[in-house]
């Protein structure tokens, strides 16, 4: 049986959650490795639209069982709010819903770092989501992290909490000049969180070792992108976990050698939310039309995304780096009116062109693209179910992006909705 990983091949948005979505009914386990609720998972059936940061996408599929693995960071608060929002949709929880004891937590005062965090870097800041991703996983690195399996010993998890807020305090008062954190009042705001998400935590490295012995199909459902990866991404312009397939074993417990399929999800465009280099960005016409009509805003903050045409060298560095064996073009739709499409074949930087993606990030902001120029089809592709029935110029854009980059696409998606959808075998 499968054990897939689904792997954002850009700056994360490229489409994730509907291919996650889509493959779950083959599913028995959906689970997601890293990141937290700066995640925005968009699921859009016949007249519903819902966004999922933390919970994977997997449980809108009567039949999957969802893991929110070890190394995703949890805010509990954000958690609950989310499993309401999935209850007042009539999906049932119990026995569907797995926590991993051993994931870290993000409390109150990793917001405030963050957002502290990201004002005092001024005109340097990363653009992140403010959700307290960073701070967390600095907790988790350093040791000083509160774990899922801390909130079952209420009287040892508000020590812990009093302590860290201690450090956390003076640094907030000395380095940022704001006003410290009340240690009682924190742990009265996450009271009746913490009671909710108790029932949902357990061993779940142990639920996939078993899984996996009794041939069972295992989906791991990425989140951000391949090139917002902490250690492959654009340092420092990162999140701060590895959305890539190495981080999905480790944030999971599932083996390297377990891993059968690593299917990259990259948009027929490219897009990117919060600071850093973008090559093939349009500050045009172009880009706005992109944005407009491919609804670019984040899907967790509201941001408007900067748009740009697809990348190939980039797109190369993600298949490289995560083994991928199998693709997902999104959007395609999105391409539609447009009477030329382009897509970068090449850097060129200052020693000559490279197809290389540099790893320093001031390579990467030097880098300036080089074009391939298409045809537009200039035709609806909204709703087209088959290959066949795509238009020529179109085959023609898929199958140049196959060959450079040496895989195939196995989904095509034309609009959000689960209809709006070519599988290929
Ligand atoms: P963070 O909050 O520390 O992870 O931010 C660090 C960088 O990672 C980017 N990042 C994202 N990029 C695209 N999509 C994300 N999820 C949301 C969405 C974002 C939103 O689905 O639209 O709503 O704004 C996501 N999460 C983190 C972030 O922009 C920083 O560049
Ligand atoms: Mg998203």
């Amino acid at each position: 049986m499968p054990v897939r990983i689904v792997i954002g091949a850009q700056w994360g948005d490229e489409g994730k959650g509907k291919v996650v979505d889509l493959l779950s009914s083959d599913a028995k386990y959906v689970v997601r490795y890293q990141g937290g609720a700066n995640a925005g998972h968009t699921l859009k059936f016949e007249d519903t639209t819902i966004v999922l940061h933390l919970i994977p996408s997997g449980l809108f599929n009567g039949n999957s069982k969802c893991i929110i693995g070890n190394g995703v960071v949890i805010d509990p608060i954000a958690l609950v709010e989310e499993l309401e929002e999935v209850q007042s949709h009539n999906i049932e929880l119990e026995g569907r819903l797995f926590i991993s004891s051993s994931a870290h937590l993000i409390l109150p005062y990793h917001k405030v770092l963050d957002q502290v965090k990201e004002k005092s870097r001024g005109s340097d800041a990363i653009g992140t989501t403010g959700r307290g991703i960073g701070p967390a996983y600095v907790s988790k690195v350093s040791r000083i992290g509160i774990r899922m399996d801390d909130l079952l010993d209420e009287n040892s998890l508000n020590e812990k909490i009093r302590k860290n807020l201690k450090d956390i305090n003076r640094a907030l008062e000395n380095v940022y000049h704001e006003d410290p954190l009340d240690a009682n009042e924190m742990i009265e705001e996450l009271k009746p969180a913490i009671d909710k998400v108790k029932p949902f935590i357990c061993n779940t490295s142990q639920i996939l070792h078993e899984a996996l012995e009794n041939n069972e199909s295992v989906l791991l459902e990425g989140a951000q992108g391949s090139l917002l990866d902490v250690d492959h991404g654009t340092y420092p312009f990162v999140t701060s976990s590895s959305p890539t397939a190495g981080g999905a074993c480790t944030g999971s417990g599932i083996p390297p050698l377990a891993i059968s399929h690593a299917m990259g999800i990259t948009k027929a465009y490219v897009t990117r939310v919060g600071n850093g280099p973008f090559p093939t960005e349009l500050n045009d016409e172009h880009g706005k039309t992109l944005r407009k009509n491919g609804q670019e805003f984040g899907a967790t903050t509201g941001r408007p995304r900067r748009c740009g045409w697809l990348d190939l060298v980039a797109l190369k560095y993600a298949v490289q780096l995560n083994g991928m064996n199998e693709l997902a073009l999104t959007k395609l739709d999105v391409l539609d009116d447009f009477k030329e499409i382009k897509v970068c074949t090449e850097y060129k930087l200052d020693h000559g062109t490279t197809k290389t993606f540099p790893l320093d990030t001031e390579n990467v902001e030097k880098a300036k693209p080089v074009y391939k120029s298409f045809e537009g089809w200039k035709t609806s592709t909204r709703e087209i179910s088959t290959f066949e029935n795509l238009p020529e110029k179109a085959k023609e854009y898929i199958a140049f992006i196959e060959d450079y980059v040496g895989v195939s696409f196995n989904v095509i998606s034309t609009g959000p909705k689960r209809s709006e959808t070519i599988v290929r075998s």
